[in-house]
């Protein structure tokens, strides 16, 4: 793959102007990201976004050539980099990101690099994403599959104006699961969109191995195109096949809840990562309030041999918007459709905030199972809430006196 496109410019575009842009973007991709010291034990966050709109290369934006671009202006805007899906192979961490240009259309773009926390540069195209009969309007959110079929899958979201909205209303739409393989991230075949029963699917995430024979996807079916509605939560289901994915029969794993992280609604985020406990499932869960809706990540872990069983809930959010993260495009927003894990067990989560920027943060397999095995799960009653930390209180009460 080349990446030194940015550096062999013609001679003759060499503008002060883009001298300067250029420096600008080298800059941003080379700056060393630095660790914040953890918050909770658990995670690190770091200090610089590993994706925003500053890591976009100034030719995927300007005309270059000053006769035809005399005032060097943009010609097509990048709005941001977020949602992107994430995986680690041969020492290499690639994120497929959703980019978001000034018309509001969002493509995927593969940026990779060498360290997980930074140095992502952008391969020189992004991804022209093969179309079914039925066009994408807009396409969004890839989870990314190493499936044990040997091929990558990325499924995403793919949105259509709905064709039952009457005439005055140009915003309803329908969002689908669209599929597309890859061995190696550049070329891709496109499968049919999923089938399933639900009016509208988002959050479709495909299952690293066969469930008794089978493809297993985690969907999350819902009524319309923000509101879930009667489609409860995340649910499973099978599928013979992926050249024809259909899944007739979806059931409700993880639902939402009154009064809870994930009470208007949840959805898987990556594909979940196996381990010797279970499978590690991280996901998002959006709640109300008086100033709109707002989403977190939650975590938790599922049996290894019926990963539609979850076996532990820890309770209460894993990551929520903090500082910065509050505000953007949508604010108050944190999301997750990518995470990858190395050798060294080191699980590197990548978040955005606020439908803007991407981030990553920091943990171990170790310290995920240890925060899902150990954590209480959300008793839903404020009063046993004070049970448990009391509970806690107490021992440690002891405990300090002892020591
Ligand atoms: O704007 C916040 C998020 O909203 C949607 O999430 P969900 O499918 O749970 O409603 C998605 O469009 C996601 O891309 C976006 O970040």
């Amino acid at each position: 793959m080349d990446t030194k496109t940015a550096n062999e410019k013609p001679a003759n575009t060499k503008t002060a102007e883009i001298t300067r842009l250029f420096e600008n973007y080298e800059n941003i991709i080379n700056r060393p990201n630095e660790k914040l010291p953890s918050e909770n034990g658990l995670y690190h966050r770091y200090k610089f976004p590993v994706l925003d709109r500053s890591h976009i290369p100034p030719f995927w934006v300007y005309d270059l050539n000053p006769e035809t671009n005399p005032f060097m202006m943009e010609r097509l805007g990048i709005n941001c980099v977020f949602n992107a899906g994430a995986i680690y192979m041969d020492k290499k961490y690639y994120l497929m990101a959703r980019v978001e240009g000034y018309d509001r259309k969002s493509f995927f773009a593969v940026a990779e690099s060498d360290k997980p926390d930074g140095g992502f540069r952008f391969w020189d195209y992004p991804v022209v994403l093969p179309q079914t009969e039925e066009y994408d309007v807009n396409v969004y959110d890839m989870r990314l599959t190493k499936h044990e079929d040997g091929y990558i899958y990325g499924l995403f979201c793919t949105e259509r104006k709905n064709p039952d909205a009457p005439p005055s209303d140009t915003s309803s739409a329908v969002a689908a699961c669209g599929i597309v393989r890859t061995k190696d991230l550049k070329t891709f075949t496109r499968l049919p969109d999923l089938k399933t029963n639900g009016a509208q699917q988002r959050n479709v995430v495909l299952h690293p191995e066969f469930v008794g024979g089978k493809y297993a996807l985690y969907t999350r079916p819902q009524d319309g195109f923000i509101e879930t509605g009667s489609g409860g939560g995340i649910a499973f289901g099978y599928t013979d096949s992926m050249e024809n994915a259909r899944v007739s029969e979806e059931m409700l794993m993880d639902e939402k809840v009154y009064h809870t992280i994930k009470e208007v609604k949840n959805g898987q985020g990556p594909a979940p990562i196996k381990t010797e406990k279970g499978w590690l499932h991280i996901a998002h869960g959006v709640r109300n309030t008086a100033s709109g809706l707002r989403y977190v990540i939650y975590a938790f872990l599922s049996d290894l041999a019926k990963p539609y069983i979850i076996t532990h809930r820890p309770g209460g959010y894993l990551i929520a918007p903090y500082g910065d993260e509050r505000i953007g495009d949508v604010s108050n927003v944190v999301f997750t459709n990518g995470a990858a894990v190395n050798e060294a067990g080191e699980l590197y989560i990548y978040y955005a905030s606020s439908d803007t920027r991407m981030h990553v943060a920091q943990t171990t397999v170790e310290k995920m199972l240890d925060y899902c095995l150990n954590t209480p799960q959300d008793p839903l009653f404020s009063h046993r809430c004070v049970e448990i930390r009391n509970a806690m209180i107490k021992k440690n009460l002891k405990f300090m006196k002892t020591e």
